[in-house]
């Protein structure tokens, strides 16, 4: 029953328990994993020790702004001292300056276009470089979209054509990494209720659209989040690369 015994783990994007990177995290180690975290900052830091600490002395937590070069390679190389390879790779990092998910697309400033690009899809292009040394018996890498990527949702605006890029960005590396059997999938999850969400005007009503017409007719659980995510890291999946999985309630299907 244990998917991913033995496996090692690095999980970007825990904030808080809220986090999606938080419901995967806690599947992929309640099927075996052992995990490393990165925290963005030190604000960051309790929230992520006082969660994943409860993993046990296995767990590595380091600090990780994905925008900086010197600190993806020291948490690479901490990773690699510890372990002495990798299997998993959760991606569950983005970030657009606010002002740009209030505004108008048409407004997007040149600072923030390139701030969301680098942090919410270069980021992963440059965690999978790091990480590819180390995949050395293969490898799972898994990134988090969203709908907005394909279709105009208001407002998601310029972390949407970030989106866009980040699930290219997966196509190629899927191509690139396939000969060392690594794979590079999305998770495209419906709208949760997390810190990057929250604050986010209307959200409450986007819940309660899905809940009027996706398919299922409900939103979408982070334990769900978390069963994809383990399948997408296990064998189970060992012919599924490049792809975007969409977790949500099936509303992608809609055209009305
Ligand atoms: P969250 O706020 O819990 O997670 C976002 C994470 O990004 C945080 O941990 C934050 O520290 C990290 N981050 C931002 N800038 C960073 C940087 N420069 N360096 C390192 N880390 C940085 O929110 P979440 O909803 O769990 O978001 C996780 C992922 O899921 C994101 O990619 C988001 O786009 C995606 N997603 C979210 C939803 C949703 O409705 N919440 C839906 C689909 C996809
Ligand atoms: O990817 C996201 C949100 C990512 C995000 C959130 C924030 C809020 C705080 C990126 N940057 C920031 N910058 C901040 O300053 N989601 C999929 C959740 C989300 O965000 C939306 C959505 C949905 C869904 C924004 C507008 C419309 C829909």
């Amino acid at each position: 029953m244990s998917f991913l015994t033995g496996r090692i783990g690095v999980v970007f994007g825990v904030a808080n328990k809220r986090s999606i990177a938080w419901a995967i995290a806690q599947a992929w180690h309640r099927e075996g994993a052992t995990l490393a975290f990165t925290y963005q900052g030190e604000r960051l830091k309790e929230n992520v020790e006082e969660l994943a600490g409860t993993f046990g002395p296995e767990t590595l937590i380091l600090p990780c702004d994905v925008t900086k070069d010197d600190q993806i390679a020291a948490v690479f190389e901490q990773v690699r001292a510890k372990y002495g390879k990798l299997h998993l790779l959760l991606h569950s990092v983005a970030f657009a300056p606010k002002d740009a998910l209030e505004g108008t697309f048409l407004n997007t400033s040149r600072e923030a276009f390139r701030i969301a690009h680098d942090v919410s899809a270069y980021s992963l292009v440059a965690v999978a470089r790091a990480a590819e040394p180390l995949m050395t018996e293969g490898g799972s890498i898994v990134a988090m979209t969203y709908y907005g990527s394909e279709k105009v949702v208001p407002h998601y605006n310029v972390m949407g054509v970030a989106k866009a890029s980040l699930e290219a960005s997966t196509r190629y590396l899927a191509y690139d990494l396939g000969t060392r059997k690594i794979r590079v999938n999305c998770i495209s999850a419906g709208p949760v209720n997390t810190l990057a969400a929250r604050g986010i005007a209307g959200f409450t009503d986007m819940l309660k659209h899905y809940e009027a017409h996706a398919p299922l007719r409900r939103n979408v659980l982070p334990d769900e989040l978390g069963a994809t995510g383990v399948f997408l890291a296990s064998d189970g999946a060992a012919a599924i690369t490049g792809q975007v999985i969409y977790v949500d309630s099936g509303y992608q299907i809609m055209g009305m």
